[in-house]
């Protein structure tokens, strides 16, 4: 009954706010309180206490911010090119971004998953999708650099992903859209969808020791869309966690057709019999496939691209007891597991109310047959049987939770635009506080490991609205921190974020901070067109290809005056940064080049590719102001007319006018 009323009044209000917006929360503009600014008060040249690594949703990129301060630190090129960086424009780089359907510049990041060990996070990676092609990226912790991306296939809006598992045995990717077969065979009407289209979950193994990515098995459903996920932990480890929504199996007006029914489904699969099923040959090899797998090595500082073709596909309902679908008012977004790993919280967009299920009642549900029936062959747990409780009444639209690591969670609501901090054990409201506005998803450092870190809880909010001075029709979009650490949550500060912030994690700093890197050594590049002192600086000439060897120190390039190249020629700058001292960049562009810039870190080598378009002498320059007289870090490249009888000269400091009359 009471269920029913809120139900109604949940999506009364979705409907009055058609496009989910939020209403502006009462006080927003007097919010912050008392000590609030010296909570978040980092002073100058004093660190923050944690790494916030935040998506960037709709830039491809992913940002790193400090905490409490909101100090942008960092963005860190992934899926999308970057000018800045040379990301995506570089030769060394351009592998990256290949896929089966070509070089893909661009994608839409949302959910970030630092590597973990014993279900605590070990500062070696993080993982982050790609939501429009599908892809996993890998980012190295040392080096804050984008190490590896894999395609995966038979996916489609890789959503649900990249969720890890307690020991980051594997990174984790549920579909979002259900699609037909790739190939010929996949050239179906689309209202077949009932037929034809199906479910993929992907689990992409990580090598421990270098974190190399591997497309180990995918298991295969009836076609719903998936959401997000979660890996079990503690008592639920070798248990996945996957919201769907779009049970109605509808292929038109979703908005509509897939809010019909009145539960959805969480699936949970048993990743551990998984394994047993494809020991015991159960997987079936598909092949035939193209899907990319791109990796940075440091020591070349050089990406390659290779293309795989096979998978291995388990058939969910035709195992059994590898999966099964639990009852989840009323389309969920959000689905987390507690610290302990025996609750799981699901969120119905929807919803006005949040279920929380307990794992131990589902393996008794499990055992004991406590099933409703089955949905395209798999079975449905009863909602009961697997319901620990319901929170009554946090609020409208809950999307996310995580964990403070004292017994509470705290869940975050879109349509009313609030935190709402509850108890696990009774299930009670303990407090509530406006955001501004609409929040997606929100973050407590360490909020998904098994031991919290707390401190401070973050929104990452939809809408800004009026938090900051205008900037036209864009608004930055924002995040919120709070102070958790007392009984009421504490608004301490806005910060304006990069692209969209959807998820984020936190890591406290003094656990990663020493490991950056600061320098290549140079010593150990092994690029193929490494420079490694000014006396090797060189120009080669291959056919209509010149390479050349440039070095750069504060403040000069070496060689400085290149002449003797003619207009059809494609040049290389293989540009050597040969600094050896932390926080020294060089940048290189060239006047006309239809490229980014470079920038090389000390040590490195990276390389622009110009083909000039017109005859006469062109400066490139250093980009980054790297000393005092960084103006003066410049050369020239003479551009000839083929034919014209003009020597291949390069030189440093000794081309020099021949007559001082000139
Ligand atoms: Cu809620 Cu894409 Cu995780 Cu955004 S998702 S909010
Ligand atoms: Cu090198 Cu400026």
């Amino acid at each position: 009954m009471k269920l029913k009323k809120y139900l109604i009044m949940a999506l009364a209000t979705a409907t009055v706010f058609s496009s989910f917006q939020a209403c502006r929360p009462k006080g927003a503009s007097d919010a912050v309180s008392g000590n609030a600014a010296e909570k978040a008060y980092v002073a100058p040249g004093k660190y923050d206490e944690f790494y916030n690594f935040v998506s960037g949703g709709f830039s491809g990129q992913l940002a790193v911010y400090g905490l409490p301060s909101g100090r942008l630190l960092r963005v860190i090129p992934v899926f999308s090119v970057d000018p800045e960086k040379g990301w995506g424009y570089s030769e060394e780089t351009k592998a990256m971004l290949e896929t089966s359907h070509g070089n893909v510049p661009w994608d839409d990041s949302h959910h970030v998953q630092l590597s973990k060990t014993d279900g605590l996070y070990d500062g070696k990676w993080a993982f982050i999708n790609a939501n429009n092609t599908p892809r996993i990226a890998r980012i190295d912790l040392t080096t804050y650099r984008t190490v590896e991306i894999l395609e995966l296939p038979n996916s489609a809006g890789n959503h649900s992903s990249p969720f890890i598992t307690e020991n980051t045995e594997y990174t984790v990717a549920g579909t979002r859209f259900s699609v037909p077969a790739e190939g010929e065979s996949g050239d179906v009407p689309i209202n077949t969808y009932k037929k034809n289209f199906r479910g993929t979950l992907s689990f992409v193994s990580v090598n421990k020791d270098n974190g190399n990515m591997d497309l180990a098995f995918q298991i295969e459903t009836p076609g719903v869309n998936y959401d997000l996920s979660r890996a079990g932990k503690g008592v639920s480890h070798g248990w996945f966690f996957f919201s769907t929504y779009n049970t109605e199996q509808a292929n038109t007006l979703l908005e509509v057709n897939a809010s019909k029914n009145d539960k959805d489904f969480i699936l949970a699969v048993n990743w551990k019999k998984a394994e047993e099923y494809l020991k015991a040959g159960k997987g079936k090899k598909l092949t035939g496939l193209k899907y990319a797998h791109n990796k940075y090595d440091e020591k070349t500082h050089t990406s390659k691209s290779e293309f795989k073709t096979e998978t291995v596909v388990l058939t969910a309902e035709e195992l059994e007891g590898l999966c099964y679908y639990i009852p989840c008012p009323k389309s969920p977004h959000g689905v987390d597991v507690d610290p302990t790993g025996e609750y799981i919280v699901g969120s119905g967009k929807l919803a006005a109310l949040i279920p929380v299920f307990s794992f131990d009642k589902i393996q008794k549900a499990i055992e004991e047959k406590q099933f409703e029936g089955d949905f395209g062959g798999i079975p449905v747990i009863k909602y009961e049987a697997a319901l620990y409780g319901e929170v009554e009444k946090p609020g409208l639209g809950p999307l996310h939770t995580e964990f403070d690591g004292k017994g509470n969670a705290i869940t975050s609501f879109f349509v009313s635009s609030e935190l709402v901090k509850w108890n696990i054990k009774d299930l009670k409201v303990l407090d509530r506080v406006p955001t501004y506005y609409s929040t997606g998803h929100l973050m407590v450092p360490g909020g998904d490991t098994k031991a919290p870190y707390g401190k401070y809880v973050v929104a990452y909010n939809k809408i800004t609205k009026d938090r900051f001075l205008p900037t036209g029709p864009e608004l930055s979009q924002s995040a919120q921190i709070f102070d958790i650490s007392g009984d009421k949550m504490q608004l301490i500060l806005d910060f304006p974020t990069i692209g969209e912030p959807h998820h984020a994690q936190a890591i406290r700093a003094d656990e990663i901070k020493d490991k950056s890197l600061k320098i290549y050594p140079l010593e150990e590049n092994q690029h193929p067109y490494v420079t490694k002192g000014e006396k090797e600086a060189r120009v080669e000439r291959k056919g209509n290809q010149v390479h050349v060897y440039l070095t750069s120190i504060r403040s000069h390039f070496a060689p400085d005056n290149i002449e003797g190249i003619f207009l059809g020629d494609e040049i290389y700058f293989h540009v050597t940064n040969i600094e050896q001292d932390w926080d020294m960049p060089h940048g290189f562009a060239v006047k006309g080049a239809n490229n980014g810039e470079l920038l090389v870190m000390p040590g490195e080598t990276q390389t622009l590719k110009w083909v000039p378009d017109r005859i006469g002498v062109f400066p490139f320059y250093c980009t980054d102001f790297c000393s005092a007289l960084h103006q003066e870090m410049q050369g020239y490249i003479r551009i000839s007319k083929p034919g014209n009888n003009v020597p291949l000269t390069y030189s440093l400091g000794t081309n020099i006018p021949e007559d001082s009359t000139n």
